[in-house]
C-alpha cells in the first residue's frame, strides 16, 4: 500500500535490522526499543489493524503469533526453565489496535520484547 512505512520496509524501500523473512511474514527490529530485545513481526499483505481481520487471516495471524517464540530463542530471550522446573527468560507480544490502543503505524505489527529487566516496557 503506497505510503504505508511497513508496507515500505516489507518491499525493502525503507532499509530495517530484519531478523527473520518468508513469503507471508517480515520481522525486523523496532527502531526505538523498550527492551533489550525489540522486535516487530509484520504480514508482507497490508492489513491497516487488528480489526481489517477476520477469520480467514486466523492461518497468518497464527503464523505470525508462532514465530514470536522462534525469533525469542534466537534473541536469547526464550521461556527456560531451571532444574526445579522454576521458568525463567521470557518475552511480551503485544498488537496495539487503534488509538485508544496506543497502535501508531497503521500496518497490522506483532510486538515481541523481552530480554533481562529492568525495563521500561510498553506505553
Ligand atoms: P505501535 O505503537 O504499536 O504502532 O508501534 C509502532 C512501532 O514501530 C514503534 O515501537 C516504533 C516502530 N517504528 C516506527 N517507525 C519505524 C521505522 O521506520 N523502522 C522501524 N524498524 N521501526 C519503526
Amino acid at each position: 500500500m503506497e505510503n504505508c512505512l511497513f508496507c515500505k520496509i516489507a518491499a525493502k524501500q525503507i532499509p530495517s535490522s530484519i531478523v527473520y523473512e518468508d513469503e507471508d511474514l517480515l520481522a525486523f527490529k523496532d527502531i526505538n526499543p523498550a527492551a533489550p530485545v525489540h522486535l516487530l513481526v509484520i504480514p508482507k499483505q497490508h492489513l491497516a489493524t487488528l480489526s481489517d481481520c477476520n477469520a480467514s487471516h486466523a492461518p497468518l495471524l497464527g503464523k505470525m503469533l508462532a514465530l514470536a517464540p522462534r525469533l525469542a530463542e534466537e534473541a536469547g530471550c526464550a521461556v527456560s526453565y531451571d532444574a526445579d522446573g522454576e521458568p525463567g527468560g521470557g518475552y511480551k507480544t503485544l498488537i496495539n489496535s487503534g488509538p485508544d490502543g496506543g497502535q501508531e503505524v497503521y500496518h497490522l505489527h506483532l510486538h515481541v520484547v523481552g530480554g533481562p529487566r529492568p525495563w521500561r516496557g510498553m506505553r
